[in-house]
């Protein structure tokens, strides 16, 4: 079997920036053998968050998901590795941080604040076409 090495894009979110838990986050992807490509901590503008979830732009949670996500900085992270996009995602734990698994970031350091299911700490890249469309939104020198 070939693995070729990916790239994802990951970023913690406000809730995390804010509480303190991007180092914690960058410990984690460091320590299961992911590479950092690179990081950059940044107010992400509304134009850049609505093209990042455009998948969900037809979802009642899209604006306040938006407001969410630009109330704040965010680090942005990309990660490379073999099978890295779903390393990622696995590492990340499940939507909904009540009920992530323990062991996961969200499942760890995650809970319910006002919103359900909206700060969960944490954004991964969920396929390899979503992980280059997403590095290209965020990192344009990035593009290969
Ligand atoms: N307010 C609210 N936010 C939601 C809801 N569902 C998802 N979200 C937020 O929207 C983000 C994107 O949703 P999904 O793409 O389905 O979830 P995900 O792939 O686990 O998370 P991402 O890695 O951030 O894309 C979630 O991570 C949450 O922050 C919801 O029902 N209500
Ligand atoms: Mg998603």
């Amino acid at each position: 079997m070939t693995v070729t090495t990916e790239r994802t894009l990951i970023l913690v979110k406000p809730d995390g920036v804010a509480r303190g838990l991007a180092g914690e986050v960058l410990r984690r992807i460091e320590a299961k053998g992911y590479v950092l490509e690179a990081v950059e901590l940044r107010r992400a503008p509304r134009d850049l968050l609505e093209l990042h979830y455009a998948e969900h732009a037809n979802r009642p949670f899209f604006a306040p998901l938006v407001d969410f996500m630009s109330s704040g900085p965010v680090l942005a992270v990309v990660a490379s590795g073999e099978r890295v996009i779903e390393g990622f995602r696995s590492l990340a734990g499940t939507t909904d941080p009540t009920t992530a698994a323990p062991g996961t970031i969200r499942g760890d350091l995650g809970r319910t604040w006002d919103a359900p299911v909206q700060q969960n700490i944490v954004h991964g890249s969920d396929s390899v076409e979503s992980a280059e469309r997403e590095i290209s939104i965020w990192f344009p020198f990035l593009v290969r």
